[in-house]
């Protein structure tokens, strides 16, 4: 009975998997999800547009290679093939089997490349905002604006009915939309990692080095991520959460994010100016990470 419950989830859990369009899945992972969550930025619609690509060129050669396989099997058998065959090259097969791979190697290098530069350029008249990891939280500062603060997750205990456990933040990194944004990251402490999947974004926040990425969200909602390089006891506690809005909405919530945050954008600037406060944190890491005596 036990095993028949379970295969029937498993065999629900597929029917939906292959029936149920793509914008079901929202903008954070979802059980039985096989896809990709809903691209919302150009270079998600890029990254899911060459893996569809190169989906079919898989299945293609998948389906040559096996059929090649079942062929000689049933061909070459000992029964149907009693006498053997004593050719050992034959230089144009070789040719071939040689050059047809090398081509769809290259055919699948092309586009790869042009999708990697494509994330890797530098946006003009980009809104910059930086990025700062933490044991364990993130904190976003917008040095054109004035504004910082630091972003938690919102414990157990306090989650409302319209927030998701173990995603939702108490500050939204609040974004406009149709803009492109030029992200900085550094981290405080120890390594992380700032990911957000449906916007194709994943960069290692790294002590003491400033990475650099370009991010554009199509259209207004909530995206969800999570740090996506192991940093410790907490690493799986510190969401990250992409709140798009149009640009009216976005010259309100700067207005209002100056005077909420005024007292963190002081605290926050200190810290990040104050070596102490480095050191201190890498300190707390060794202390947590060593056993004690
Ligand atoms: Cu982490």
């Amino acid at each position: 009975m036990h095993v028949i419950n379970g295969m029937k989830r498993i065999l629900l859990g597929f029917l939906f998997a292959i029936t149920a369009p793509s914008v079901c899945w929202g903008n954070y992972a979802t059980p039985w999800q096989m896809g990709f969550q809903t691209p919302a930025s150009p270079m998600m619609q890029k990254i899911v547009a060459l893996h569809d690509q190169l989906l079919v060129v898989i299945i293609v050669i998948a389906i040559v290679v096996s059929a090649l396989l079942f062929y000689t099997v049933y061909r070459f058998n000992a029964k149907r093939n009693k006498t053997l065959s004593t050719t050992t090259h034959h230089t144009w097969l070789e040719v071939i089997w040689t050059a047809i791979p090398a081509i769809i190697v290259v055919g699948l290098a092309i586009p790869s490349v042009k999708l990697i530069y494509f994330i890797d350029q530098e946006p003009q008249n980009a809104l910059n905002i930086k990025v700062i990891g933490h044991q364990w939280y993130w904190s976003y500062e917008y040095p054109d604006q004035s504004i910082a603060f630091d972003s938690y997750i919102i414990e157990d205990k306090n989650i409302q009915p319209h927030q998701i456990r173990l995603l939702s933040v108490d500050n939204n990194l609040v974004v406009p939309v149709g803009v492109p944004i030029c992200l900085q990251l550094t981290s405080m402490d120890v390594l992380h990692s700032w990911s957000v999947p449906s916007l194709g974004v994943k960069k290692d926040t790294v002590p003491g080095r400033l990475n650099q990425m370009w991010l554009q969200v199509d259209k207004p909602g909530l995206y969800y991520g999570q740090c996506s390089e192991i940093c410790g006891m907490n690493h799986g506690f510190m969401p990250i959460v992409v709140e798009a809005v149009t640009s009216e909405e976005y010259t309100v919530w700067i207005e209002a994010a100056k005077t909420k945050f005024a007292a963190q954008h002081t605290l926050i600037r200190q810290a990040s100016n104050n070596t102490h406060f480095f050191t201190f944190k890498l300190g707390r890491f060794h202390d947590i990470n060593t056993p004690r005596s």
